[in-house]
């Protein structure tokens, strides 16, 4: 039997374990990113580990989340990010130079090579052929040590593309087309893998858009062939050298198989709140729309800002719509420039933001009260534009653009106008001028931090026994916007976890906080999926800095799962999903965890419920790594311990 890429990879990385499906291994990892909402923790881990130089090929350090400088906090985080780039042999991009997935894609990608990255959007890498999955910064930080990554063996999933996609329609109807039949659980415990015959008919940054999304879809990560378009990709960004084919073999064994004909697909939107919720955009047409929002790790590239210049060219946007755009890079910028499409941009009379996530992350231009913002980003979870009462429809930049022009949800088919996606250009306007290398003198560099940046909270080893009261019990899909809100407000506490943790489920109930430290900690109880969306640690760090040493739930996601490991707090699953109908938010239980042991005879544990006076099977999926980090108190202090 033939391999698929994905095996081929992890073949070639593979440091430990066998990858069957289900399986613990451990990947060496070639490349790491951060981003600066995750990557200051990230790099204070990296610090804590006492180790003078990166060991991986490359790791780089973006700027593009936290861009809003109202007070010192982010600028202080910037220059720390910055200085310590320098001093301990890291890439350094700008703010202001480009979102981190759009910039990696542009300059510093590699297919065949493994990418670790500190943001759950990392797989937009697949596009070019990497292995490129998100992680918290704590798995990142232990990355740049030089240590493998360690996961389960995902199942391969083949999704085989024919045809190729019709005038107006793009990559973006690809994948809303792909979680509207799997749903943003489908993917968990999978690795995507595209092939087929449409594969050639879509360029790297189309490939990039579909590869980014499947992060909603849960996918450990998703991935491309490297072939004819990607060279061609590689030597417009003046890098050639580092192509190289990939392919899976003829008679590749997959896991699973789904099939989609591109010639078939039509403009698609994800209504609120989730981004499976999609149904046609003809569907929706002639619904009023307040907000139009373009850019993000998702539809930023020069492709799709070429088609919207093209849609706005010689046109005003809707008086009534306010619409924004965020390109994805200085270089996409400078693109345009050069290819006389900036101006008709900049002539429709829409805001031009700056080349970072922006509104994606709830850094400003949040939409009005009730408002319908239509954006090409890849999440729609609610209040995480910043408004609560708002919608958010999720698009291609082509529905983004029609609606921009009429001021109602219109199928850009219907508009009459003729766009031709670019073909990329021969070269890109490389400069790296916003990238600054490491420095050539680590010695000399003073890492610079300010007074946001307070010390890591520690754990102790975990008790034979956790009892205390449920503090929390929520539905399902509950997603770590949920858990720790971002947006401009809370953002710039990041690096400050004591701050940071009196946010924690503010969205859902504002007490939280204050009842888990009156409590002196306790448990939470969720539905599936708990823990969808972002890789920030946060989500697992503040819980456990508030004295949560438990969540018990009816699944999680891949990377809240990992986290909350990696923070010693104990990932639990019900046995009988009809427990988690018993039980109650302030219930008061006890977890017996000293048989806790990886494997089916361990897995069992009993939760005695003191109030309603019931006991409640639990199980888990740890492997022996993850309960010893569990037991040391979490990674940092077993790493610690280990070394
Ligand atoms: C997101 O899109 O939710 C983010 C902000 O990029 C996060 C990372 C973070 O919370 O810092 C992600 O996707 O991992
Ligand atoms: Fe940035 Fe949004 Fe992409 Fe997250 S999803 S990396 S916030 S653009």
């Amino acid at each position: 039997m033939g391999q698929s890429i994905t095996r081929k990879i992890i073949q070639q990385h593979l440091k430990e374990g066998e990858p069957k499906a289900g399986f613990p291994v451990a990947v060496g990892i070639d490349q790491t990113l951060t981003q600066d909402a995750t990557g200051t923790m990230a790099y204070l881990q990296f610090e804590a580990m006492g180790i003078n130089r990166i060991r991986t090929e490359l790791s780089v350090s973006y700027v593009d989340h936290n861009t809003l400088q109202n007070g010192f906090e982010n600028a202080d985080d910037h220059r720390f990010l910055q200085s310590f780039a320098s001093k301990y042999g890291l890439y350094f991009s700008k703010p202001g130079n480009g979102i981190c997935h759009q910039v990696h894609l542009e300059r510093f990608g590699v297919p065949g090579r493994t990418l670790l990255g500190s943001d759950s959007h990392t797989p937009t890498g697949g596009g070019i052929g990497m292995l490129a999955v998100g992680a918290g910064g704590l798995d990142v930080a232990l990355a740049m040590a030089g240590q493998p990554f360690h996961l389960t063996m995902p199942k391969v999933v083949n999704i085989r593309l024919s045809g190729s996609l019709k005038p107006f329609v793009s990559a973006k109807d690809v994948i809303l087309e792909i979680l509207r039949r799997l749903t943003v659980k489908g993917g968990v415990g999978k690795i995507m893998e595209y092939s087929g015959p449409g594969v050639a008919s879509l360029d790297v940054p189309e490939r990039a858009t579909i590869a980014n999304m499947g992060a909603e879809l849960g996918a450990t990560t998703s991935i491309f062939p490297s072939d004819e378009k990607t060279r061609i990709f590689l030597k417009a960004q003046d890098r050639e050298s580092s192509w190289i084919p990939l392919a899976a073999d003829p008679d590749a064994a997959y896991d699973e198989t789904l099939e989609i004909d591109l010639s078939g697909l039509e403009p698609m939107i994800a209504r609120p709140h989730m981004p499976d919720q999609v149904v046609r955009v003809a569907d929706l047409a002639g619904t009023r729309v307040q907000q139009v929002a373009m850019g993000s790790c998702t539809n930023s590239s020069f492709r799709d800002l070429s088609v919207i210049s093209q849609m706005l060219k010689g046109k005003r946007v809707h008086p009534e719509v306010s619409v924004a755009l965020a390109p994805g890079s200085r270089q996409v910028v400078r693109t345009l420039m050069d290819r006389g499409e900036w101006q008709a941009i900049v002539d429709s009379g829409i805001r031009i933001l700056e080349n970072v996530c922006g509104p994606c992350i709830g850094m400003g231009f949040s939409p009005c009260s009730n408002a319908v913002s239509l954006r090409t980003f890849n999440r729609n979870f609610e209040g995480r534009s910043g408004t609560k009462t708002a919608g958010v429809y999720l698009c291609s930049p082509e529905t983004a653009a029609a609606a921009a022009l009429t001021g109602v949800i219109t199928d850009p088919r219907t508009l009459g106008a003729s766009v031709k996606p670019p073909a990329l250009p021969d070269r890109f306007p490389v400069d790296d001028a916003m990238i600054l290398p490491p420095s050539a003198d680590p010695g000399k560099v003073e890492v610079l931090r300010g007074p946001n940046i307070k010390p890591l909270p520690v754990k102790e080893p975990l008790p034979g026994s956790l009892s205390g009261g449920i503090l929390l019990k929520v539905g399902d899909h509950i997603t770590t916007d949920h858990i720790m809100p971002a947006g401009a407000k809370i953002l710039p506490l990041r690096s400050n976890v004591p701050a940071l943790a009196e946010f924690v489920f503010e969205a859902v109930d504002p007490t939280f906080a204050k009842r888990a430290k009156a409590a002196g900690g306790g448990f939470i109880v969720g539905g599936v999926n708990y823990g969808q969306g972002s890789s920030r640690e946060h989500a697992a760090l503040a819980p456990m800095f508030l004295g949560v040493t438990a969540v018990i739930t009816k699944s999680f996601a891949r990377i809240h799962l990992a986290n909350l490991i990696n923070f010693g707090i104990v990932p639990l699953t019900f046995v009988n999903e009809a427990d988690y109908d018993r039980i109650e938010q302030s219930d008061e239980v006890e977890i017996d965890v000293t048989g806790l042991k990886a494997g089916s005879e361990g897995a069992a544990l009993t939760l005695k419920n003191k109030t309603k006076r019931f006991d409640a099977s639990l199980t888990h999926s740890l492997s022996a790594r993850d309960i010893a980090l569990i037991r040391a108190g979490g990674a940092l202090a077993y790493a610690k311990r280990s070394s």
